[in-house]
C-alpha cells in the first residue's frame, strides 16, 4: 500500500486503489434513524437491518462519533463483542442475518467542516457526499449498500421546520418545547444521499404533474427574508422535470421534491434524494441582487441536481472511481437543457471557455488525472473539473457520434438495466453500445487517460485533381505512473469554405455543409472529392471533441472564419485561436482587429449575446496555462494590456455608437435582454479604456440608473478598476443599499479583490473586514477566487502567503475548502527564476503545518509537480 505522508507530524493516509475495489461484506435492508437534537449535542440512534452477503468481518464505518451503547438483536454488547478504532467499529462473529442498533453523540453546533449534520446559520443542514454519514452515525458508508431509510427528527420548537428524505408520516410534540417528524423514503438509497434539515424556514409551494399523471408537491425553504428570490428556481425546476420527460423519457418518482437554501456550503448544490441542499447563491435570484450569470447558474445548478435523480440517485455509483459516471453524463445533461435557456452558440462558448481554462489548465499540471482516477488519498479532492467537465465531453463525444435518435436508444438502455443499483462506467458504455447498435467500447480508454490529446492537422488542395487532402494526427501527453497513452476516438465536426464567397461548401449529394471525421488512429487521411477551389477548413465545430488543436492555419484563414463561419462556436473559436498566437506567440494583431472591426457591429445587430462573447480576450490565467516554464506573469500582463489597448482604440467609435444604442430599458429575463446587458458592459470597458470622453460619467450614470445587479456592477466595476473620483462613493453606496444580502456583498468583496491592479495589502484588508468570515466558504471564495485572476499580484512571495496561511487555517477548520484554496498554487513550477524558487519555499513552508488528508493531499501533489 502506498502512503502518503507527512513527515513532520506523522499524519498517515492511506492511498486508495480503483484495482482493490471489493464488493461489500454486508448489506443494509432497511436503516431507522432517530435524530434528536440539542442545543449543544444530538444524540443519534439507528437500527439496520444487515445481511451477510461475502465472508468477511461486519464493520461499520465512523468518524469523531461518541459511541454510548452497541446492540446486536437486540441485546447490549460487551467490548469484547466489538472492536472500534478511529474510523471503524468491528462487530465481531456477526452472525449472517442481524439487526445492529448504536447510539452515538455528536456536535453538530461546532461542526465547522460543514460535513455530515452541521449548523449554518441558523439552521442545521447535512452534507454526505462523498463520506459525511459516516459524521452522522456508524454505517458502511459507502455508494454500493443501498438500503431504505426511515428518519425520526426531533429538536426544540423554535425549529419548526424538520425535514428529512421521502414522505412525512407523522409529526408531534414532545411534551411542550419539542417536537419530532418521521419521514420514510419508499426508494433504496445509498448513504451519501442522505439529508435532513432542522430550522425556522419560509417555503415557497408549487406543484408539477409528471407525464405518467403523478401530482408532485415542489417546496423550496429558506430563510423569510429570500422567500421571494425563489421563483427563478421553482420554474427552473419546473422546466427541467418537463425536459427530463421529453428528452430522456424520465419522470419524477416520489410524492415531493424539496430544496433547502443554506447560506455555508462547500460545493454548489447536493442532490440528496427528494431533498436537495442548496448552497443559497444557487438557488436565490433576484434581479436586484443577482447578476445574469448568477441567475443563470441557479437555472443550470437547479438542472443539474434535478436530472442527478435519475443520473446519479435512481442509478448510482458502485465506488467513488466511478464520481465522473454521475456527474459526467449530469453536467452533459445539464449543459444540454441550458441550450434551451440562450442560444446553444453561446451556451457551448461558455462551456468550452471554462473546459478550457480549469480543466485543460488542471490537466497540464500536477493535480492532472483521468476522468476516472484509479487511485486517492481524499476523494473529496476528487470533485474536479477533470471529473466534471471532461466527463461530460466524454458523454457529449459518444452523443455525437450516435446521433440524437441512437444516443436516445442507448440511455434507455441504460436506465431499462441498472435502475436501482450501483453501476460502472463500464456500464454505461455497455448500455450505450447495445441500446445503439454500435459498439463504443473504443471510448473507454478516454475514462483511464489523463492529458488533453493535441489534434495536429495540415490540408493540401490539388487544383488539377480538384481534390482537397486533410491529415490528421493526435498525440497525447505521456504522464508520469501511466502507461503509454494509446490513440483515442476523436470525432472532429467540420466544414469547408468557399474563399471567394465566403459560403460553405456542399459535402454531399444530400446538401450537407457538416460531416463528422471519426480520428481513432495516430494518423489518418481524409480527402474530399470536387472541390472547385482552394477552402478553407474549418475545424472542430462545437469543440467536438475536447482536444488542443493544432492546424496550420494563415492569420487570415482565421480572420476569414471570424467573419463567414456560420457557425458562431467556431467563429468566436477563430477569434479565440488567432488571439492565442497573439497572446502566446507574439503574431502581429492587424488580421485580427481588421476582422473583429467588420465582425463585431453586425453580429452585435443581430445577436447581441454572441458578439459580447466576441469581445473575451483569453485572461491572464488561461495563457499562463499554456505556459510551461519561465512564465512571467508581468510580461504576459503587458502583452495583454497592449492588444487589449489596441483593441479599445481600433474600435473607438463602434464603442460610443453602440453604447449609446444600448439605453437601459425595464428588466427582462431572456437571452435577448442578457445579450443588451452582457454587450452594454463589454462596451462601457472597452470605452472607458479606449479612454472615450465621459465613459466613466456614463459608468457612474450607469450605476445610479441601474434597474438590475449586471447593470450597476458592469459600472461599478468600471468605476473602481479606473479610480474614477467617485469610485469610492459608489462603492459605500453599493455596501449600503445591499449590506443585508450576503450574496451581493459577496460581489462587492470579490468586484474589489478582482481589481487588476489590488495589491496584496489591499487583499489583506478586505480579508480584515468584519464582514469577511472564515466559517462561509462564499465568503472567502469571493476573495481567493476574485484574487486569484490577478496572477501579478498572486505570484509574489506576500501573495503566495496569502494562500498558504489561509490553506494552513483552513486545514482543521474546513479542509475541503483549504484544499481548494492551496490548488490555486499548483502551477507554481512554470514560472521564471527567481519567483520560481521564492514560491516553492513559500508553498513548503507549509510542510508539517497539515494534517487534513485533503491539504496534505494537495500539498504533496504539489510539490511533486
Ligand atoms: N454531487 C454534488 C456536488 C457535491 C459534492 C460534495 C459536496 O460536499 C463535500 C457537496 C456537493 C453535485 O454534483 O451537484
Ligand atoms: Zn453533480
Amino acid at each position: 500500500m502506498n502512503i502518503a505522508v507527512n513527515p513532520d507530524d506523522h499524519a498517515v493516509h492511506p492511498t486508495i486503489y480503483l484495482k482493490d475495489y471489493q464488493p461489500p461484506v454486508f448489506g443494509v435492508s432497511t436503516i431507522d434513524l432517530d435524530i434528536r437534537i440539542h442545543e449543544t449535542e444530538t444524540l443519534v440512534v439507528s437500527t439496520l437491518e444487515m445481511q451477510r452477503l461475502h465472508a468477511g468481518e461486519l464493520v461499520l464505518l465512523g468518524r469523531d462519533l461518541e459511541l454510548l451503547n452497541v446492540q446486536l438483536n437486540g441485546s447490549d454488547l460487551a467490548p469484547s463483542s466489538y472492536s472500534l478504532d478511529k474510523e471503524t467499529l468491528t462487530i465481531l462473529n456477526a452472525p449472517d442475518q442481524c439487526t445492529v442498533k448504536t447510539e452515538v453523540r455528536i456536535h453538530p453546533e461546532n461542526n465547522t467542516q460543514l460535513e455530515g449534520l452541521y449548523k449554518s446559520g441558523g439552521m442545521y443542514c447535512t452534507q454526505n457526499e462523498p463520506e459525511g454519514f459516516r459524521k452522522i452515525t456508524f454505517f458502511p458508508d459507502r455508494p454500493d449498500v443501498l438500503a431504505v431509510y426511515t428518519t425520526r427528527l426531533e429538536a426544540d420548537n423554535q425549529y419548526p421546520t424538520l425535514l428529512a428524505n421521502g414522505n412525512l408520516i407523522e409529526a408531534g410534540q414532545v411534551g411542550g418545547d419539542r417536537h419530532y417528524t418521521i419521514w420514510q423514503d419508499p426508494t433504496k438509497k445509498p448513504s451519501y444521499l442522505f439529508a435532513c434539515v432542522a430550522g425556522d424556514l419560509a417555503v415557497l409551494k408549487d406543484s408539477f404533474t409528471t407525464m405518467e399523471g403523478k401530482p408532485v408537491a415542489l417546496e423550496i425553504y429558506t430563510e423569510e427574508k429570500d422567500i421571494e428570490k425563489c421563483h427563478v428556481a421553482m420554474q427552473a425546476l419546473k422546466d427541467s422535470m418537463l425536459w427530463d420527460e421529453e428528452h430522456y423519457g424520465r419522470a419524477y418518482d416520489l410524492d415531493n421534491y424539496m430544496i433547502v437554501a443554506v447560506s455555508q456550503f462547500n460545493m454548489g448544490a447536493m442532490e440528496n434524494k427528494g431533498l436537495n441542499i442548496f448552497n443559497t447563491s444557487c438557488v436565490l435570484s433576484s434581479p436586484e441582487t443577482s447578476t445574469d450569470a448568477s441567475n443563470f447558474y441557479v437555472k443550470s445548478t437547479i438542472a443539474h441536481e434535478y436530472f442527478h435523480n435519475w443520473t446519479g440517485n435512481r442509478i448510482t455509483c458502485r465506488d467513488w472511481f466511478q464520481l465522473c459516471l454521475k456527474e459526467g453524463f449530469t453536467v452533459f445533461r445539464d449543459q444540454s437543457f441550458s441550450d434551451t435557456l440562450q442560444s446553444p452558440a453561446v451556451q457551448r462558448i461558455d462551456d468550452v471557455s471554462s473546459l478550457k481554462s480549469a480543466q485543460f489548465a488542471e490537466d497540464a499540471g500536477p493535480l492532472s488525472h483521468p476522468p476516472r482516477p484509479d487511485h486517492f488519498v481524499e476523494i473529496n479532492n476528487f470533485y474536479t473539473a477533470t471529473v466534471y467537465d471532461k466527463g461530460a465531453e466524454i458523454v457529449r463525444m459518444m452523443a455525437t457520434l450516435l446521433g440524437e435518435e441512437n444516443f436516445r436508444l442507448g440511455t434507455d438502455e441504460y436506465f431499462r438495466r441498472h435502475d436501482g443499483e450501483a453501476v460502472t462506467v463500464e456500464d454505461l458504455i455497455g448500455s450505450l453500445s447495445d441500446g445503439s447498435g454500435t459498439d463504443l467500447w473504443n471510448f473507454l480508454p478516454w475514462y483511464s487517460q489523463p492529458g488533453t490529446p493535441v489534434v495536429t492537422g495540415q490540408g493540401i488542395y490539388d487544383a488539377e485533381t480538384r481534390r482537397y487532402t486533410l491529415t490528421l494526427s493526435q498525440s497525447i501527453p505521456k504522464k508520469p505512473n501511466y502507461p503509454a497513452p494509446q490513440p483515442l476516438p476523436i470525432p472532429v465536426k467540420i466544414a469547408l469554405f468557399n474563399q471567394q464567397t465566403g459560403q460553405p461548401l456542399l459535402l454531399d449529394a444530400q446538401g450537407e455543409t457538416e460531416t463528422v471525421l471519426m480520428l481513432n488512429q495516430s494518423k489518418q487521411v481524409f480527402v474530399f472529392e470536387h472541390i472547385s477551389s482552394q477552402p478553407i477548413v474549418s475545424l472542430l465545430r462545437d469543440f467536438s471533441a475536447p482536444v488542443l488543436l493544432n492546424f496550420d492555419y494563415q492569420d487570415q484563414e482565421l480572420a476569414f472564419l471570424m467573419q463567414y463561419e456560420t457557425n458562431g462556436f467556431n467563429q468566436w473559436q477563430a477569434a479565440q485561436q488567432l488571439l492565442e498566437r497573439i497572446l502566446l506567440q507574439g503574431h502581429d494583431a492587424s488580421a485580427y482587429l481588421e476582422a473583429l472591426l467588420v465582425t463585431l457591429p453586425k453580429v452585435a445587430s443581430v445577436d447581441p449575446l454572441l458578439a459580447s462573447r466576441l469581445l473575451d480576450i483569453p485572461t491572464e490565467t488561461f495563457i499562463a496555462s499554456r505556459i510551461d516554464s519561465n512564465y512571467d506573469p508581468v510580461a504576459v500582463r503587458s502583452t495583454r494590456e497592449t492588444l487589449m489597448n489596441a483593441i479599445a482604440a481600433e474600435l473607438k467609435d463602434f464603442w460610443s455608437a453602440s453604447y449609446a444604442a444600448l439605453p437601459i430599458v425595464p428588466y427582462a429575463d431572456t437571452s435577448e435582454a442578457m445579450g443588451q446587458r452582457a454587450l452594454r458592459n463589454a462596451v462601457l470597458a472597452f470605452a472607458s479604456r479606449a479612454g472615450v470622453a465621459d465613459a466613466l460619467t456614463h459608468a457612474s450614470q450607469q450605476y445610479d440608473a441601474a434597474v438590475c445587479m449586471t447593470e450597476r456592477l458592469g459600472a461599478l466595476r468600471q468605476l473602481v478598476n479606473y479610480d474614477a473620483v467617485d469610485h469610492d462613493a459608489k462603492l459605500a453606496d453599493f455596501y449600503q443599499r445591499f449590506e443585508n444580502e450576503a450574496l451581493a456583498i459577496d460581489l462587492w468583496f470579490g468586484l474589489q479583490a478582482s481589481k487588476p491592479n489590488a495589491t496584496i495589502g489591499e487583499i489583506t484588508r478586505l480579508s480584515q473586514h468584519p464582514q469577511f468570515d472564515l466559517n462561509t466558504p462564499n465568503r472567502v471564495r469571493s476573495i481567493t477566487g476574485n484574487f486569484a485572476t490577478n496572477p501579478v499580484a498572486v505570484w509574489t512571495t506576500e501573495g503566495a502567503q496569502f494562500y498558504v496561511n489561509l490553506a494552513k487555517t483552513l486545514d482543521a477548520k474546513n479542509p475541503i475548502l483549504g484544499s481548494r484554496i492551496l490548488q490555486v498554487l499548483s502551477r507554481w513550477y512554470t514560472l521564471k527564476e527567481p519567483l520560481r524558487t521564492q514560491v516553492k519555499a513559500v508553498i513548503d513552508g507549509l510542510q508539517g503545518q497539515v494534517t487534513s488528508s485533503s491539504v496534505v493531499e494537495t500539498l504533496a501533489n504539489l510539490q511533486k509537480a
